[in-house]
């Protein structure tokens, strides 16, 4: 879909989508919302709020394994919420084991042991209450919440479909697509026995020993996390590590992991799985891509896959509405006010092409949308420099371009970096210079910054700030200029001098 330049003209036109109805068409809802995620939320919340008559379907199949849960969408119950808390689990475990006894804390660290079931449950109870928050705040805001399944009859109708099969209909004015998307999984012998991260923070055993196929930011977070509880996590990646991501940082963040227990092995996909009839035990044959050479793996009592998701377009009917699919990807292309090829069907979050899979994304386009559509709002969505964290052990924060996207662009960069080692890390004499950050700034332009990478502790909350710094244009000189707060992690931000240029080491001596 085309997306031109955005004018005050076009951000106006865009909220006047023709009523293909008829002027004097009546419908039963000025907006009907598929999908009750992060992006369906927010829009139907707003549209609500500007005055609109506002339905919202949400329904979740559930995944081959069976697992299902309520509303919220991915982010709420499979993705960020219950993925940051077990991360947070795995990150108390290390700080007990490897620093606590240090500040003098009287802790052994042998007989520390993780409790599945109580994280699996206050985690699951946690998610609960916000599924019942969603439902209540859809509610107070007066958005017609139905647990129903959504297709569409035509471009202004669409069938409703209950759990227990029961069909109604109902048409709307207008109709916005945020049906976000659902793991992929395997597709080799043995495939029933793989879970996805659709299944692994409900799994109500412990899953133990753990295969986790995949190298992207799913793969490794949750690899990463059960590492941090003590299990032990295997990851199979069959090329680079956190791919779109800069190399150099996912190379630095999964060293890490390698040095703090979770293992790699590399260059290899799993071609068959078997399970073991007397213990349930799992063993997984692989295939090493280039060599073709092939070996067997296990025993596991858990293979993860993490190998990438699709879009949930296939099943809602979309070629009786008229909204055409990316060839491939079977995302939605949309132009930059979120319209689809059909005027009066909008599409945000996960399932638009060239988007963003990230929550923050989708929510920010949801409100932007109704505010657009129902106030004469201005506000846009950006698609770019926008901060994101890797929840691996050592969390990996980065907002603007990496070092491979900014020279491709650029031509010729400069990258001021450093290695580092938080105070906090002294006592216990953890890794030395494992935390590093670098700013990629283009030297003919001010030094402007164009790429901020963090490898540390909190990287999520020192990345949020600098995306503000990011937007507002900072220069390097504006970094220079800013006093540090000591003793942090982040003032080091403030005083970079190593250039990547210079060849010199970016590690650091002393404190
Ligand atoms: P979703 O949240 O997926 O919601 C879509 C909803 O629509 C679902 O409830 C679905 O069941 C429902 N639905 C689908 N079809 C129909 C239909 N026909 N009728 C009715 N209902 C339907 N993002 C971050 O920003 N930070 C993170 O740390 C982060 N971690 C993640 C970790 C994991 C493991 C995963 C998988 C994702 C993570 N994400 C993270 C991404 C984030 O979860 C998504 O970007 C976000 O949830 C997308 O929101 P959405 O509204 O597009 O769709
Ligand atoms: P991604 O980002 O699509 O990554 C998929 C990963 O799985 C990636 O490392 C792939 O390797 C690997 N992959 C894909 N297919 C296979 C097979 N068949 N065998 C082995 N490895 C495979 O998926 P994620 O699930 O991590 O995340 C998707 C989005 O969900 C993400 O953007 C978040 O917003 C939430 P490759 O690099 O292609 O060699």
């Amino acid at each position: 879909m085309h997306r031109g330049p955005i004018t005050e003209a076009a951000i106006a036109a865009a909220a006047v989508d023709p009523d293909i109805g008829g002027a004097a068409a009546s419908y039963d809802w000025d907006l009907f919302v598929i999908g009750g995620g992060s992006g369906g939320l927010a829009c139907a919340k707003a549209a609500a709020e500007l005055g609109a008559r506002v339905a919202l379907a949400d329904f979740v199949k559930p995944s081959p394994q069976g697992t299902k849960w309520g509303l919220g969408g991915t982010c709420v119950n499979v993705g960020c919420i219950p993925k940051k808390l077990m991360h947070t689990a795995a990150l108390h475990g290390e700080a007990m084991k490897h620093m606590a006894p240090s500040f003098g804390w009287n802790v052994d660290p042998a007989t520390l042991k993780l409790d599945w079931e109580t994280l699996r449950s206050n985690v699951c109870d946690y998610i609960r209450s916000l599924n019942f928050g969603y439902s209540a705040s859809l509610r107070s805001k007066n958005v017609k919440y139905l647990n129903v399944y959504a297709r569409f009859q035509d471009p202004h109708t669409l069938e409703l479909e209950d759990k227990n099969g029961t069909k109604t209909v109902v048409t709307a004015r207008r109709v916005l697509l945020a049906t976000g998307g659902r793991p992929t999984t395997l597709d080799i012998p043995g495939r029933e026995h793989v879970i996805t991260s659709d299944d692994i923070f409900f799994l109500e055993r412990d899953p133990g020993r753990t295969l986790v196929v995949g190298a992207s930011y799913v793969a490794l977070e949750c690899a990463g996390f059960l590492t941090g509880i003590g299990r032990t996590a295997t990851v199979m990646m069959r090329s680079i590590p956190l791919r779109g991501f800069d190399a150099d940082m996912a190379n630095r963040a999964v060293d890490f992991m390698e040095q703090h227990g979770t293992a790699f092995v590399r260059g290899c996909v799993p071609v068959a799985i078997t399970k073991d009839a007397t213990d349930g035990t799992l063993r997984v044959e692989y295939e090493n891509v280039s060599t073709k050479e092939r070996g067997v793996l296990g025993p596991y009592d858990t293979v993860l896959a993490a190998v990438g998701r699709k879009p949930e377009t296939a099943a809602i009917h979309l070629d009786k509405s008229g909204v055409r699919l990316h060839p491939t990807s079977g995302k939605v292309p949309t132009d930059h006010f979120e319209r689809t090829n059909v005027p009066h069907i909008y599409a945000i979050g996960d399932i638009i092409e060239d988007g963003l899979e990230l929550t923050p994304v989708a929510i920010h386009a949801g409100r932007a949308l109704a505010d657009r559509l129902y106030a004469g709002g201005k506000t846009v969505t950006e698609y770019r420099s926008v901060p994101t964290t890797v929840f691996t052990p050592l969390e990996y924060g980065c907002v603007g371009l990496s070092e491979e996207a900014a020279t491709e662009k650029f031509g010729i960069i400069e990258v001021y970096h450093t290695n580092f080692k938080p105070l906090e890390w002294q006592l216990p004499h953890l890794d030395d210079n494992a935390c590093y950050m670098k700013l990629i700034v283009n030297p003919m332009d001010s030094e402007r910054i164009i790429g901020f990478h963090i490898l540390a502790p909190n990287a999520g909350e020192i990345t949020q700030a600098v995306a503000v710094a990011v937007r507002c244009r900072a220069t390097k000189a504006d970094f220079d200029a800013t006093i540090g707060i000591h003793p942090t992690i982040a003032e080091d931000m403030t005083t970079l001098k190593v250039t990547k240029s210079s060849g010199a080491s970016a590690e650091k001596a002393g404190c």
